[in-house]
């Protein structure tokens, strides 16, 4: 039995000579995800990378010719023997003239799973080797939390897997307040792998038991459960307003959980100084809350009864919320309604960051210890804050703040990426496509021509899973699989180890970057590294057994978990790792920075692109994370079509909006702002909210310059802000973001993303 596991899932594989591939749902999978089987039509279509590949220009630039742009090149392809020869030339030239500092591989992005073809370690190894990079920090995903929680509540990773689990809210939570919802498309992913997905099962169970679930966002779906679930629609980007206004009511009321306050946390004083308005006059009730959010008064007045009347009240805050402007806030005044509600530490009560933002998230198996591939050490200490990229791109030299510090951009002259898609993730690609004509090489592996790949001046040919063996050992998911090699590699692509392995024999560091190792050997080494660290009752089996078997799944723990519950139970004994060993409500150091749009308490901050500042552009647009895949991967494949319509993505919009407009269903419109504009298929729904729209991310950029259209496929993307959180994390802002729709009258471009680009045979004096 031939097994493969991806972020979305475990699968079964069959090769049929007549239907090809075909991914069957993992037998002990409760509820399998979709995605998996987007590959089937994926791994071998038009879009597929056969051989290494030179951008036309470059090799011509290096010939002191002409310079065509990244983006806008035909390709010329070229042996391994060259490729190895002419990377291995390009990054000693710029090691040795400009210093390994110039070097950007903060290479962000998903890759795929399995412990050993981690794309980015073996990156990070190999030039490690060679002196290191420049690298980023933090993520797309919940930059501004990974920053400030440590400030407010401890080290941010800690928590994320120790959240609540759904057991212990199933059998103890009253009153789930969900701001963004708890979204079980998202649910289908983990990083890393998943054996069996839990959130719908868990979610519908503690619905179906009796507790009251409230979704607070802009769109239905984000929370829908088998029993009752109560929408209340908000305006993006102002939970915040909401929270403060839910603290100073309860507070008001004489709710305050003093006890909680004076024990668990510091600087509530100042905190409801704030909220009283001493500071700006400003008081936070309900009725200040209730025009920026966009619900009436009395609809958080009853907020605040649920609140009163819950025996036991947990806050869901998603990931979303921290992708905005000022996304460190909706984070620190949700931990000051949780102080001030006092549930925190008790069994279903409390605070959880992001339940459904990925399978793993409430449930409660062991974490498996497991061996990574050692990646060495960076001798290069230069990094930037991971969605400063264009801006790190444009002004090489200069200084801006973040977390405390002033740092400073460094001169970039060598991209190399692997396992990301900054054509997906980053915000703003205009400006981003600009910022990546600076450098002098851009170096990207890739197994399909997605714009990455596009705008690269050296294309290195990957394998996919299913062209290599690894294990899929995920430390949140109770199952480890064996993936299987299951067809041989397409084309001439070769693993990023294979790959590093070959470049690293031209600095004569073959065997220091292999270790003499096959890749059967090193996913023995990981097996048998991650097996000495369990527990004695919990040895993995036999690999040999386990191969053939191809999963094996770890014991369950029984206890619940429940979230900071050690802390509650001896604060003096077992501290959070803050500077006052408590909850920060107002934090010392954070206001020692100085920052104005982040200073030492939750604070609401008006200025941004929301609804509440419209201009000519008068929707909010949203770009949640799509349903049918993984951000852009497999978008080349068959099961993301099931979110488009006619291969193009869909913008939802509310009907009042739509017919204000003269928008009907099915329409291609154009999306647009002063950033840039694309098309879309309009789908009118009562789902989501007046005045808000979404297209799901995920879509490859097309851009079509003769019509002026920045993707005429519908990436959010040309569309999004490109602007720090605030000086404290500096993370993205891609849900901060105003639009206007039209329809659009000229003929319907063609969708050209899955077309290779223009590729020309080598001319034998062009190398
Ligand atoms: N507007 C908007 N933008 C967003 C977000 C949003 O909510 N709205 N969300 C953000 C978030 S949370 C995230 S995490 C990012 C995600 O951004 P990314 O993680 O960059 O997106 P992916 O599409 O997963 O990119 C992974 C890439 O790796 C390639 N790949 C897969 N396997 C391998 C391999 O083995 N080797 C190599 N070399 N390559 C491989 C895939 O083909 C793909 O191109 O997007 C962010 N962008
Ligand atoms: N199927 C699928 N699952 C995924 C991913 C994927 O690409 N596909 N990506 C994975 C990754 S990398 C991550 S980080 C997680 C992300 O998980 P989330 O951060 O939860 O992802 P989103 O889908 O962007 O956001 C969830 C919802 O938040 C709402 N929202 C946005 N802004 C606001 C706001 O200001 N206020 C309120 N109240 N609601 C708001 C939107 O309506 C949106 O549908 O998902 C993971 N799961
Ligand atoms: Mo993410």
């Amino acid at each position: 039995m031939k097994f493969t596991a991806a972020h979305w899932g475990t699968y079964k594989v069959e090769q049929d000579q007549e239907r090809g591939l075909n991914l069957l749902p993992f037998e002990h999978d409760k509820d399998p995800s979709d995605i998996g089987k987007g590959i089937e039509s994926a791994f071998n279509n038009a879009s597929r990378i056969h051989k290494p590949a030179f951008r036309k220009g470059w090799l011509e630039q290096k010939k002191k010719q002409i310079n065509i742009k990244r983006g806008e090149d035909e390709f010329i392809e070229v042996s391994w023997e060259d490729a190895f020869e002419l990377v291995s030339t390009e990054i000693k030239r710029v090691i040795s003239t400009h210093g390994n500092e110039s070097i950007y591989a903060g290479s962000y992005g998903w890759a795929s799973a399995g412990r050993f073809h981690h794309a980015q370690s073996h990156l990070r190894r190999f030039l490690n080797l060679l002196g290191g990079y420049t690298y980023s920090k933090n993520t797309y995903s919940y930059a501004a939390a990974e920053v400030i929680i440590p400030h407010v509540l401890g080290n941010f990773y800690n928590f994320l897997f120790d959240t609540t689990s759904w057991e212990s809210i199933t059998d103890n939570t009253s009153l789930l307040l969900a701001f963004g919802g708890i979204p079980l498309k998202n649910g289908q992913i983990s990083q890393g792998g998943v054996g069996s997905h839990i959130q719908k099962d868990y979610l519908n169970k503690a619905a179906l038991k009796g507790v009251k679930f409230i979704n607070l966002s802009p769109l239905k779906a984000d929370l829908e459960t088998k029993g009752h679930t109560k929408w209340i629609a908000i305006k993006p980007n102002t939970d915040v307003a909401l929270m403060l206004a839910l603290c100073y009511e309860l507070n008001r009321a004489g709710m305050t959980n003093k006890d909680f306050i004076d024990k668990y946390t510091v600087g509530f004083e100042k905190f409801i100084g704030y909220l009283n308005g001493l500071s700006d006059g400003i008081i936070k009730s309900a009725d200040w809350a209730s025009n920026i959010i966009g619900i009436n008064k009395k609809a958080i007045f009853d907020l605040v009864e649920d609140i009163q009347k819950s025996e036991r009240t947990m806050l869901s805050v998603s990931w979303s919320l921290t992708r905005q402007s000022h996304g460190e806030q909706p984070y620190w005044a949700a931990i000051a309604l949780a102080s001030i509600i006092g549930d925190i530490g008790k069994p279903g009560g409390g605070i959880g960051f992001g339940y459904s933002a990925m399978n793993s998230i409430g449930n409660h198996y062991n974490k498996i210890p497991a061996v990574s591939l050692p990646v060495g050490k960076n001798s290069i200490r230069k990094f930037i804050p991971v969605a400063r990229i264009s801006e790190m791109l444009e002004r090489p030299g200069t200084s801006f703040d973040y977390n405390g510090s002033k740092l400073t951009y460094p001169d970039i002259r060598l991209i190399y990426w692997a396992g990301g898609n900054p054509f997906h993730h980053h915000q703003d690609l205009n400006r981003m496509i600009k910022a990546w004509q600076m450098p002098e090489t851009v170096i990207s592996h890739e197994w399909c021509w997605n714009a990455l790949a596009k705008h690269s001046d050296i294309v290195l040919p990957v394998t996919t899973p299913l062209e290599r063996n690894d294990i899929a050992l995920a430390p949140r998911d109770p199952y480890m699989i064996y993936m299987s090699k299951v067809i041989d590699p397409i084309g001439e692509s070769k693993s990023d180890y294979e790959i590093f392995a070959g470049l690293a024999e031209k600095f004569g560091l073959e065997d220091t970057y292999t270790e003499k190792r096959t890749e059967k050997e090193w996913i023995k080494w990981i097996y048998d590294g991650s097996n000495a660290l369990q527990k004695n009752n919990q040895k993995f089996p036999d690999f040999e057994d386990f191969k053939k078997k191809g999963w094996y799944k770890s014991p369950e723990r029984l206890s619940q978990q429940v979230f900071l519950k050690e802390f509650i139970e001896a604060p003096e004994k077992s501290p959070l790792d803050t500077p006052s060993g408590k909850i920060e409500l107002f934090s010392k150091q954070i206001a020692s920075f100085k920052y104005s749009d982040c200073v030492g308490h939750p604070k609401w901050y008006g200025e941004k692109e929301y609804l509440g500042n419209v201009t000519k552009y008068k929707l909010h647009l949203l770009s949640n994370q799509p349903r049918f895949k993984l951000h852009s991967q497999l978008d080349n494949g068959h099961v993301a079509a099931n979110e488009k319509l006619d291969g193009r993505a869909i913008v939802e919009i509310n009907k009042i909006d739509a017919e204000a407009r003269g928008i009907s269903d099915n329409m291609v419109v154009r999306v647009f702002n002063e950033r840039g504009s694309c098309l879309a298929v309009v789908k009118i729904s009562g789902n989501i909210m007046q005045g808000v729209v979404n297209i799901p991310t995920g879509a490859w950029l097309d851009p079509l310059k003769s019509s002026d259209i920045s993707c005429v496929h519908g990436n959010p993307n040309v569309l999004t802000n490109d602007v720090g959180t605030s000086k404290l994390a500096q993370g993205p802002t891609a849900h901060t973001c105003l639009v206007e729709i039209e329809q659009f009258n000229k003929k319907v471009p063609r969708i050209r993303a899955f077309d290779p680009p223009k590729i020309t045979a080598p001319n034998k004096d062009e190398i």
